[in-house]
């Protein structure tokens, strides 16, 4: 008899997945959360028949469990656990631990992946297309490696899978593989995913309009109130708003503190662990605790919202030779313009302000910043450069 733990994602359903696919009846399958595995392991330990064939997938163990499984080893237990994070590598100093982050040719694993090369390597399952592309679709929504390739199938599979239940999920995806050449979704899911699609744009762009900024340690912080679509709203709003270090996701609701960010040199893991939190650069997250409470809620509860620029312009663009107009709450204008080939400077409310900076983006993120502006409307743009004009005429 075999038995997989896996995780309750869809990495580690996949796993799951395979493990029904290649074993059918003879496999008995849980999963569990980060926090639950443990105790599932100690308690098949414990209660299982000694016969069993034991996998874990996509999760790692404790100290405590890690000795006992490798006494079940040695005393000609059979199990294997295998892996792909960073945090679960010193497994690898035991036989039945497989844990690889990334493979040969370069490229991240995910549990689904590393366990699918196991399975055909031990001939205990046949590869054929559709179970390589499925995979594939899971390890690239994994390691977010779907977002650069723009392989939005990837994203969809991991929104089917949250929009059905695990043993539906299970049902549908084993008898597609077992049955069809190519891995693709029937109508009526494509349908439903279209539908989740536009919601979700619907809810970011209502969202885009609820976020304020404010400095926190340092660092720009754009904060909404959210309690799903985590990953899609960071994403977004971070790229609509790029003058912000980060974006801070409440849930007030989960108590949780979500943080999410676009930008290469900001690690969101370490905005995080300031409040006991971890996770990885990109991603993290912490539990509301008073003092992220008081920063992140009371300090930004007074906060008016950020205002999106104008985005049907013609004249009015960023980086233009003529120069992009901002305004702030307050109705004050920063034109922003270059003086050079390689600098830009700011007027406020035509006076010429001293700094000067060496890109477009780094002159934007000064008035941003500081004064929360917008990039105005044309109509708005055409009337600045006209009163422009007409005062330097008086002038002359
Ligand atoms: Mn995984």
């Amino acid at each position: 008899m075999y038995k997989l733990l896996s995780h309750n994602d869809l990495d580690g359903v996949g796993c799951g997945i395979l493990a029904k696919i290649a074993f059918d009846k003879n496999v008995k399958v849980k999963y569990n959360s980060v926090s639950s595995l443990d105790r599932e392991v100690e308690w098949s330990l414990e209660h299982d028949d000694k016969n069993l064939n034991l996998f874990i997938t996509d999760l790692s163990v404790n100290e405590a469990n890690e000795k006992k499984l490798e006494a079940f080893y040695q005393a000609k237990g059979r199990v294997k656990l295998i892996d792909h994070h960073k945090t679960a590598l010193h497994l690898n100093n035991y036989d039945w631990g497989h844990i690889v982050v990334e493979n040969e040719e370069g490229k991240l694993t995910s549990a689904t992946s590393l366990y699918y090369e196991f399975l055909v390597a031990e001939k205990l399952l046949a590869p054929t297309d559709a179970i390589t592309e499925f995979v594939e679709l899971v390890r690239q929504y994994d390691t977010w490696e779907w977002e650069k390739n723009e392989n939005f199938q990837a994203q969809r599979l991991n929104a089917l899978f949250y929009l059905i239940t695990i043993e539906e999920f299970e049902e549908k995806i084993i008898n597609r593989l077992k049955i069809s050449e190519h891995f693709s979704f029937d109508e009526f899911e494509t349908k439903i995913l279209d539908m989740e699609d536009n919601k979700i744009e619907r809810y970011i762009r209502r969202k885009k309009r609820e976020i304020v900024q404010l400095e926190i340690s340092g660092l720009f912080a754009g904060v909404v109130y959210a309690e799903s679509y985590h990953s899609e709203l960071g994403n977004e709003i971070g790229k609509a708003y790029p003058h912000l270090d980060y974006i801070a996701i409440i849930n007030m609701g989960g108590k949780r503190l979500g943080f999410r960010t676009i930008h290469d040199n900001i690690d969101v893991s370490e905005v995080a662990g300031q409040f006991g939190g971890g996770g990885h650069a990109k991603a993290s997250g912490c539990s509301l605790s008073d003092e992220a409470y008081k920063q992140y809620v009371v300090d930004s509860f007074h906060l008016e919202p950020l205002r999106e620029d104008a985005h049907r312009n013609r004249y009015n663009v960023k980086q233009s030779s003529f120069g992009s107009l901002y305004k702030d709450r307050k109705e004050i204008l920063y034109f922003l313009h270059p003086i050079n080939d390689r600098e830009w400077a700011i007027e406020r409310n035509q006076a010429k302000m001293e700094d000067i900076y060496a890109s477009f983006i780094e002159g934007e993120k000064y008035i941003k910043r500081n004064y929360a502006a917008w990039l105005v409307r044309d109509d708005y743009f055409v009337n600045y450069i006209m009163d422009d004009i007409k005062i330097r005429k008086h002038n002359n």
